[in-house]
């Protein structure tokens, strides 16, 4: 795949997936797979220091347990990227970028219980209730909400606390009705009827997937004092890599294994889901995901060479694997 801009190559479908130890790719100016890999670890370490497990232990050790389990870490690596393209820096950006996976990983663990999308598997680990019950799992879930808003507002250093008290103000917004949990209601409200509109499948993805990258994308800007232009032009690009990721995870739902997912396979057509590919077919979804990919890509170009990772990132999202 070749970058639009006359950047190098970028990725291919041999693109491996973060986290995982297949091979370079190769012929990139810009290395995505060591820059994701290097994000990666600094996000683990900050992520492993954030929660300690103190009385009553099992809650702290059901919170940890889906926060350290893996999971490509999008969220946080998407925060700090454009921290630093608004001339920040990762230390002002990494206690939101924490909380963004802490919210994340809050929404896996409570769209996996069986009153919701009911799985035994994510991460390639068994899901939170099946290790803790029910009853734990949904603290879990409601400890890591909570402990995100702690965290941005007791750790973040060397910030403007106006931008600080926006970003908070963002976060909400994502996770509550307006975004993650709006999307989820019209999810459930949707399943199993065979007349759900495109309308509605993007009010849902727009909700349920694109509110929180579009939150982790601007909210290490916003941390920098990026200027409302800017944020703009960030805000379209994040709107657009957001439907593209869920056409891809439509995709992957159809294609990919359970191996690869780390979770179950094939569950939206069980669940009589509606789909992209449901709508569209399987190649008109690919190339939706791809015009997306280009649309974002061509936002960035006025911030030039600053903006390799971002660019970088968008192809990675039509090349992964899970
Ligand atoms: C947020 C208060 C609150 C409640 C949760 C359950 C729920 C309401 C919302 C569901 C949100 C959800 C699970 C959306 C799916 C988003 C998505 C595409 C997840 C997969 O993200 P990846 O691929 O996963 O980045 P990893 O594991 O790599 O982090």
């Amino acid at each position: 795949m070749t970058s639009m801009r006359g950047q190098p190559v970028v990725l291919t479908d041999e693109t491996p997936a973060i986290g995982t130890g297949t091979p370079a790719i190769q012929e990139s100016r810009f290395d995505l797979r060591a820059y994701l890999s290097e994000r990666q670890a600094l996000v683990e370490a900050a992520l492993e220091r954030s929660i300690a497990v103190v009385y009553p232990e099992k809650i702290y050790e059901a919170m940890r347990y889906s926060l350290m389990a893996g999971g490509k870490r999008l969220r946080p690596i998407l925060c700090l990227a454009t921290c630093e393209l608004a001339k920040g820096t990762v230390e002002m950006a990494m206690p939101t970028a924490c909380a963004l996976e802490m919210i994340h990983t809050m929404s896996l663990i409570h769209d996996d219980l069986p009153a919701m999308d009911d799985d035994d598997y994510r991460r390639g680990k068994l899901t939170n209730h099946k290790v803790y019950g029910e009853d734990i799992a949904i603290l879990a879930g409601d400890g890591l909400l909570a402990y995100a808003f702690e965290f941005v507002a007791t750790q973040t250093v060397n910030v403007d606390p106006v931008q600080m008290l926006k970003v908070v103000a963002r976060l909400g917004r994502a996770v509550g009705p307006a975004g993650l949990v709006g999307g989820q209601v019209v999810d459930l409200e949707s399943e199993g009827q065979g007349n759900v509109t495109l309308e509605t499948l993007n009010f849902i993805h727009n909700h349920k997937t694109a509110a929180l990258l579009e939150t982790s994308v601007l909210s290490g800007a916003i941390l920098a004092g990026a200027t409302d232009c800017d944020l703009q032009r960030l805000s379209r690009y994040a709107q657009r890599i957001g439907l593209a990721f869920q056409i891809v995870d439509d995709i992957l739902d159809i294609t990919a294994t359970q191996e690869e997912l780390g979770k179950t396979a094939g569950k939206d057509l069980r669940a009589q889901k509606a789909t992209y590919p449901s709508l569209w077919g399987m190649e008109a979804s690919k190339q939706q995901a791809k015009t997306l990919i280009e649309d974002a890509k061509s936002e960035l170009d006025v911030f030039g060479e600053a903006a390799q990772p971002l660019m970088s990132i968008a192809d990675f999202i039509t090349a992964r694997t899970h």
